[in-house]
């Protein structure tokens, strides 16, 4: 069994510190030992206090999530701490580190709570698709309240000791050796010699609770609005509902018992500890060894200060780093400094940042037209128009002045990352480092590995993107990457689908349905349809070779219906909303459309657009992984889910594709082959192969 507890008694107090490398989760050895020590502890008379704590940096993760869906071995959980509940010896928590999920449970059980200014506690559950299930629905409202408590609960965030402290999750925070404190602390508890202070006994704070039923309408409105389609949230609040009103708290347990199974049994738990465990598997490039050394960022250049530009500038700004951003002009540099300045002045209209702390990172930002300016740059990241030649000219210039070692990245979302390498003299140091828009908030860095990348400029670009707090994900080097590739069959699908009988409202329904954060076509108003448009006429492209999927859009745009910044495209936009509203100006086009190209329109089922939208995904992401430009299956999940809104509860295009089964997918991609054709419905060769042996992407996973 994995983990233990060591057992040392240290005078009269018996002293149990738990070690399960790396975070100490309730693994079946650590159930073990946690129970055999407190057995010992009790039975030996010389013992009059316990203090627990944890080797190494946490306290106790939680559970061991790897556990759940299989069969456990060792006592229960809830049988340790229904021991250390039922202990009259006081039991002190000494938390050291971080104390998440059952690990805070298991403190909560204890007696008293010491911990280290820079320990954190949370109960982040929620994200797991779960709840806390080793009392901690019941016992954190009786120490906090229910409406502290749901709060915490619900968003799952971990807090620092002192913050814990002031909720009053615990009782000191302790500078220095945490071990010594929380043997001191027992020491006072013991000369003091009152009864032990047992959470399960006290009502003090959920009395006064009952009378105010809105602290739940409240949390469930909040929910809805913050984790839109999730099972768990719903499950948490009944538990502290039950914790409220039925007053007993054994009756409580049972209904938290109750609820924590529906949470195990139901697919969003086992979608979600999929991305928990796929966010780490992201990190490990299987070529690229864990020692590789890295370059250290202490200083970033970034060239062009447009949206991208400067969004990427802020991610540098906001860890502390100096960036220095080039731009063709003063007019310009002014333009792209200024809307940063003003997206940290909306951060402080919403009490999100202090004037001081804008002032702090404002001051990190150095403005300039001279590429000079850029020579002790650790990373320069060019962020201009998608121009080959341009990036290519671009990379030149960068080369010139760069310092040796330093890397040399392109931002560009689907452009050729070796012709740029290959026109400097240093093409190791040369990679994709694609930020997606809005570069300061969204979650993903696709990072993309040329031919002749260094391992060294992979293992320093997927570190800067754990010190951004971003998502780095590796693609190799193809048109579109791993996202934009597979995203061409998606748009188009939605474009042809509305050509054969669906409104653009119906498909972005049926997508909002499925739990995207927005549909195809609500996409294109939000990028602007001038976009495809313009690049469209500058190429001198004729009418006619105007790709089928794209008329409508031409169509709108010759109306000067660009989208929202025009107030209206497939949708109209009241003035000031981004809520846009379906327009039959919109279904005419799109019916004059379909007549002119001479195709009958007919009803489609919202299954059929969910299909003829998703399917390609799958299918792609199939041949990116056959073509190794995506290493596993879980890195396709990671970057749909954190670059293209993907919904998380489904685990991902290629978990959810398990799911569906593949057999069923192949069955359907082969029927709209032969109904549409087109290279988006060829099968790709990996999911014929997977699926005449039986299986599934989970198993590429290794
Ligand atoms: C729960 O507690 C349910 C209870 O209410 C009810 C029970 C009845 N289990 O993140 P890192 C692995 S649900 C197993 O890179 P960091 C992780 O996969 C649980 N493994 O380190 C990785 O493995 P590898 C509620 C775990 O320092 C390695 O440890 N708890 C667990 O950046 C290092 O992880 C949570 O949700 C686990 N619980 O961050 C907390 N945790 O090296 C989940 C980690 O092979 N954990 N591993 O890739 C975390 O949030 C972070 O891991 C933590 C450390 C903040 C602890």
């Amino acid at each position: 069994m994995k983990g233990t507890v060591h057992y040392e008694a240290r005078g009269d107090i018996a002293l149990m510190t738990i070690d399960n490398p790396p975070v100490n989760p309730l693994s079946g050895g650590v159930r073990q030992g946690l129970s055999d020590g407190i057995t010992n502890a009790l039975a030996d008379d010389n013992i009059k206090a316990i203090v627990l704590t944890g080797a190494g940096r946490a306290f106790i993760a939680g559970a061991d999530i790897s556990e759940f869906g299989g069969a456990n071995q060792g006592p229960s959980l809830h049988d340790c701490l229904n021991a250390m509940d039922a202990s009259a010896k006081p039991i002190i928590a000494a938390i050291n580190g971080t104390a998440f999920g059952g690990g805070l449970e298991v403190a909560l059980c204890c007696h008293y709570r010491v911990i280290s200014p820079s320990a954190q506690v949370g109960l982040p559950e929620v994200k797991l698709g779960l709840l806390p299930g080793a009392g901690g629905t019941q016992r954190l409202p009786r120490l906090v309240g229910a409406e502290k408590a749901l709060d915490f609960m619900l968003t799952g965030d971990g807090i620092p000791g002192p913050a814990a402290h002031e909720l009053g999750i615990v009782d000191e925070v302790a500078d220095g050796d945490i071990v010594e404190a929380g043997i001191s602390y027992a020491n006072k508890i013991i000369a003091q010699g009152s009864p032990v202070r047992c959470i399960r006994n006290e009502d003090t704070l959920l009395i006064p609770d009952r009378e105010r039923p809105e602290i739940f309408e409240n949390a469930r409105k909040q929910s809805a609005r913050r984790m839109r389609k999730r099972f768990a949230p719903e499950m948490i609040i009944q538990c502290v509902e039950a914790a409220v009103n039925l007053g007993d708290f054994d009756a409580g347990m049972k209904v938290e018992a109750d609820n924590f199974g529906q949470c195990l049994k139901h697919p969003q738990r086992e979608a979600l500890i999929h991305m928990f465990f796929s966010e780490r598997e992201v990190a490990k490039i299987p070529d690229v060894p864990k020692d590789t050394p890295t370059q250290e960022i202490k200083q970033a250049g970034v060239i062009g200060c447009g949206t991208m530009g400067g969004g990427i500038s802020m991610n540098f700004l906001n860890v502390g780093i100096p960036v220095t951003v080039l731009e063709v002009d003063q007019e310009a540099l002014d333009r792209g400094t200024g809307v940063i300045k003003r997206n940290y002045d909306i951060q402080v209209q919403r009490g999100r940042m202090s004037a001081e702390e804008v002032d702090q990172r404002m001051a990190l930002l150095t403005g300039t037209t001279s590429f000079d300016d850029l020579g002790e740059a650790d990373v320069i990241i060019e962020a201009i128009y998608e121009n080959i030649d341009v990036k290519v000219e671009t990379f030149k210039k960068m080369e010139a002045v760069a310092k040796p070692g330093a890397i040399l990245a392109s931002n560009t979302s689907g452009l050729d990352i070796d012709k740029m390498a290959d026109a400097t003299s240093r093409p190791e140091s040369v990679i994709g480092l694609h930020f997606f828009s809005p570069a300061n908030v969204m979650k993903l860095l696709e990072v993309v590995r040329g031919a002749k990348t260094s391992k060294e400029t992979i293992a320093s670009s997927m570190k800067l993107g754990k010190t951004l707090n971003k998502i780095a994900a590796l693609s190799g080097n193809a048109p579109g990457f791993i996202g934009n590739r597979m995203l061409g069959g998606y748009t188009r699908q939605a474009g042809e689908i509305i050509l054969q009988g669906a409104t653009p409202y119906q498909v972005d329904n049926a997508i909002l349905q499925f739990g995207m954060p927005m549909g195809p076509f609500q996409m294109n108003d939000l990028v602007g349809l001038d976009l495809g448009w313009r690049a469209r006429k500058l190429s001198g492209m004729k009418p006619e070779d105007v790709p089928i999927t794209a008329r409508v859009a031409d169509k709108l745009c010759e109306m000067e219906r660009f989208g929202q910044k025009t107030n209206r495209g497939f949708y109209v936009y009241p003035e000031g909303s981004r809520a846009g509203q379906a327009d039959p100006e919109v279904v005419a086009i799109v019916e004059e459309t379909s007549a002119e190209l001479g195709i009958s329109r007919r009803e489609i089922g919202d299954d059929e657009v969910l299909k003829r939208c998703l399917y390609p995904l799958i299918n792609e992401g199939a041949k990116l992984l056959e073509q190794g430009i995506a290493i596993r299956p879980c890195d396709i999940d990671i970057v749909y889910i954190n670059g293209y809104g993907f919904p998380e509860v489904t685990g991902g295009p290629m978990f959810w594709a398990d799911k569906q089964g593949l057999d069923n997918i192949l069955a359907d991609i082969k029927k709209f082959q032969e109904e549409y054709g087109g290279d988006i419905w060829e099968p790709a060769p990996l999911l014929e192969k997977l699926v005449a042996e039986g299986k599934d992407f989970a198993s590429l996973q290794g």
